[in-house]
């Protein structure tokens, strides 16, 4: 075999190899387990009404996955929580969500001095006993006025469980 024709395979077998590792690479971003639980929902179609059932659909990627009752969790694989996407019904309810305000908060950030409305809780009541690799997924479905004494981010609550494994 004469040198350049051992260098033409050479470099071909470079670049096999190279496309190889990229694959490698990219088969190690797997996707994470997580397990989502529906911790809480508190919201009402006004003063002195009765709680609303929010039944929370789960999409993954666009995809369906599931439906949420309040208690319910689903075990997940995901590279990002991004990749789900929620729509909220309020089951036989004279009232219908808003817009949803989401929000996400790890144990060390600050939780939003928000009180609960009317006779409802308050985010740091519900965050007691929260572990170092869960998360809170927050969501407000009254109002999209930060100003308004509807909107304390709790009308959906779920727990991220970042560890669902070691749990
Ligand atoms: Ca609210």
């Amino acid at each position: 075999m004469s040198i350049s024709n051992l260098l033409k395979v050479l470099s071909v077998n470079c670049l096999a190899l190279i496309s190889c590792s990229f694959s490698a690479i990219a088969q190690e971003v797997s996707p994470k387990p997580i397990k989502l639980t529906y911790f809480a929902s508190q919201i009402q179609c006004g003063s002195g009404s009765s709680l609303i059932n929010v039944a929370v659909d789960v999409f993954q990627n666009q995809q369906f996955v599931q439906t949420l009752s309040l208690n319910d969790d689903i075990y997940l694989s995901i590279n990002s929580f991004d990749d789900l996407t929620f729509e909220y019904n309020f089951v036989d309810a004279e009232c219908s969500p808003t817009t949803p305000t989401k929000m996400v908060l790890a144990p060390d950030d600050t939780v939003p001095n928000l009180t609960g409305a009317y006779d409802q809780d308050s985010i740091q009541e519900m965050l007691n006993g929260l572990k170092v690799y869960e998360e809170l997924f927050l969501v407000e479905l009254g109002t999209t006025d930060p100003n308004d004494s509807a909107y304390d981010l709790q009308d959906v609550v779920m727990i991220i469980n970042t560890k669902p494994i070691t749990d």
